[in-house]
């Protein structure tokens, strides 16, 4: 790939995955932040990148990809040499179960929290519809906590993007909104993040955003 990368990303976002993944690729690319802070991701000149007006996106050139499943299969498999996606089939598939699972159903469970006003108006159906959105995540965390059990990785021996996707999720577990007791109540994604965090690619990616690694504190 001759032109660089170009990463837009928000510190601490779901961006963090593919910013990981390019970090393990070896590849350069050039980060771009989006202050979401001030609600960039909104203004026009980033909506001419991404009308969806979210991260994160990849850009090469003026071709553009969004959604992370797409950016995070297409930067393992453009860098073939990092080793982020398997070879054998069936580990290939459980790469894509995985981040067709986070992005369907964990991130979106996160979002009736994080981002209840999405889904409902009044302060009554918000109140409500930010509870139920506790209680999912709560599920959907012990779900994944019992799938990285056996470990070391998402699908088993092998490092992949999938890795990558699940620690933006360990982060947002110890934050404000969800304030999970992570090492206590989901032992073995812990225990993830910590291998993770051993990994010198997510120790720049984390640097880069102004991230705690795991264990914090
Ligand atoms: N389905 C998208 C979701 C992207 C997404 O929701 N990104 C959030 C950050 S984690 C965002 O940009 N939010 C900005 C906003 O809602 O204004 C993906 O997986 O890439």
């Amino acid at each position: 790939m001759s032109t660089p990368l170009r990463l837009f990303y928000a510190s601490g976002a779901c961006s963090l995955a593919p910013h990981i993944a390019l970090e393990e690729s070896g590849a350069p690319f050039e980060p771009v932040r989006v202050d979401m802070a001030s609600g960039e991701q909104r203004m026009p000149k980033y909506l001419r990148i991404n009308p969806k007006g979210r991260v994160p996106a990849l850009a090469v050139d003026d071709w553009v990809l969004t959604e992370n499943p797409a950016i995070l299969q297409f930067i393992a498999r453009s860098f073939p040499e990092a080793n982020l996606w398997p070879q054998d089939l069936r580990d290939q598939a459980r790469v894509v179960e995985w981040l067709g699972w986070i992005a369907s159903t964990v991130h979106v469970a996160y979002a009736h929290v994080r981002r209840a006003e999405r889904y409902a108006d009044s302060e009554a159906a918000l109140a409500e519809v930010r509870a139920k959105g506790m209680q999912t995540c709560r599920e959907l965390w012990q779900a994944v906590d019992a799938r990285l059990g056996a470990g070391p990785w998402a699908i088993g021996e092998r490092y992949t993007v999938a890795d990558a996707y699940l620690l933006v999720f360990w982060t947002w577990g110890r934050g404000s909104v969800l304030g999970f007791d992570m090492a206590r109540e989901f032992p073995d994604w812990t225990a993830h993040a910590r291998r993770m965090a051993t990994r010198p690619a997510v120790q720049r990616a984390f640097e880069r955003e102004g991230l705690t690694l795991p264990p914090d504190a």
